[in-house]
């Protein structure tokens, strides 16, 4: 049998051999992993563990809450609060940031997640998962103790320190990035452990598979209507390829699969709410997956930019999404600039 590497051992041998994971962003990554096992553990009971259904309560966006984001969100808080590595957190379920109580050391990283992401999925069993971003905090000169404040979290995603998600599915998984490339782990319920099970994952540039909400067809802009045009011709039209569809609408699971075969996946800005750049946020699930797909040789925009590359202005901001595949992303980025 091969050696099972734990995510310890690999961030410890990710620190000796690059010497880029400091020991609070280790630390860090560590209690978050703990945390969605945690999370995991919650949405496998399902019935059985009093944690289906809504919880009466909306969140900053007007959406309602389900039981399990609340879990999952006070999960993560617990969990990160104490470790003396964070000075704040943001999560998609709070209105404004959580700073690090006072009667704990306070630590130079941010900690941005969607706790539980995909939750129009948990009642059908179908995979969900937590999404994560780690930045770290500007100016953490220790003679200059400034609060922590919400415009810390406004940093464009190419400054992430590290990024990943957790996806609830058949199996549990933890897929992270530090920069160095994209690393999956498996959850073994029998040790609770997560182990190794995927090293530099890379998405192939091309792909005849594509992700989106067909139903929202008729509000598209011009651009990605071309594109998904073009897609349905199959054989006889343009592409010359026929192309099968995937929509779990979990971003999770859609981007999973992406990793794993490939494949475009997009939730782009449409006409039902034109004011509204799109539906998924930039700092919880934009920024984290776009760098987890450019780490893995693929291509993230918003039709018009690098996703990486937009500072946000807002701590709940919308973004326009096209990530996945290389060659596809730059096509319908094309189409954009076509348009204009
Ligand atoms: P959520 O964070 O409230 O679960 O919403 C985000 C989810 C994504 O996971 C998924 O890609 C998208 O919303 C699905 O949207 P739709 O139901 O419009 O297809
Ligand atoms: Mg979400």
């Amino acid at each position: 049998m091969s050696k099972r590497v734990s995510l310890t051992q690999y961030l410890v041998e990710q620190q000796r051999l690059h010497g880029h994971i400091p020991g609070q962003l280790r630390l860090l990554i560590e209690v978050v992993a703990r945390a969605c096992k945690r999370i995991a553990i919650a949405v496998n009971k399902g019935a059985l563990g009093e944690v289906m259904g809504v919880a009466g309560t909306e969140n900053v966006q007007g959406e309602v809450q389900k039981k399990l984001d609340i879990i999952s969100n006070e999960v993560l808080i617990e969990a990160n609060e104490w470790g003396g590595h964070l000075a704040a957190m943001a999560s998609e379920e709070m209105d404004t940031i959580h700073t690090v109580p006072n009667r704990y050391p306070a630590g130079e990283y941010l900690l941005l997640f969607d706790p539980l992401d995909g939750s129009s999925n948990i009642e059908v069993n179908v995979s969900i998962g937590t999404i994560f971003s780690v930045l770290k905090k500007p100016n953490d000169d220790p003679n200059q103790i400034e609060p922590v404040s919400e415009a810390d979290f406004l940093q464009p995603g190419s400054q992430q320190a590290a990024a990943g998600y957790c996806i609830y599915g058949p199996q549990s998984m933890l897929v992270l990035t530090v920069g160095d490339g994209v690393a999956m782990f498996t959850l073994d319920r029998e040790t609770g452990s997560w182990v190794l099970t995927a090293e530099n994952v890379k998405v192939p540039a091309d792909t005849k598979e594509f992700a989106i909400n067909m139903s929202n067809m008729r509000h598209w802009d011009t651009p990605v209507k071309r594109y998904v045009d073009e897609c349905l011709a199959g054989q006889e039209g343009p592409r010359g390829k026929d192309f099968n569809m995937r929509w779990v609408a979990s971003m999770v699971a859609d981007v999973h699969r992406i990793l794993t075969r490939g494949g475009i996946f997009m939730y782009p800005w449409d006409k039902r709410e034109p004011d509204k750049p799109g539906k998924l946020r930039l700092l919880y699930e934009a920024n984290p997956m776009s760098f987890l797909i450019e780490q893995a040789g693929g291509a993230a925009t918003n039709g018009h930019q690098r996703i990486l590359d937009l500072q946000p202005e807002k701590l709940h901001q919308r973004v326009s999404v096209i990530l996945g595949s290389k060659n596809e992303v730059e096509r319908v980025t094309a189409y954009h600039q076509e348009a204009k």
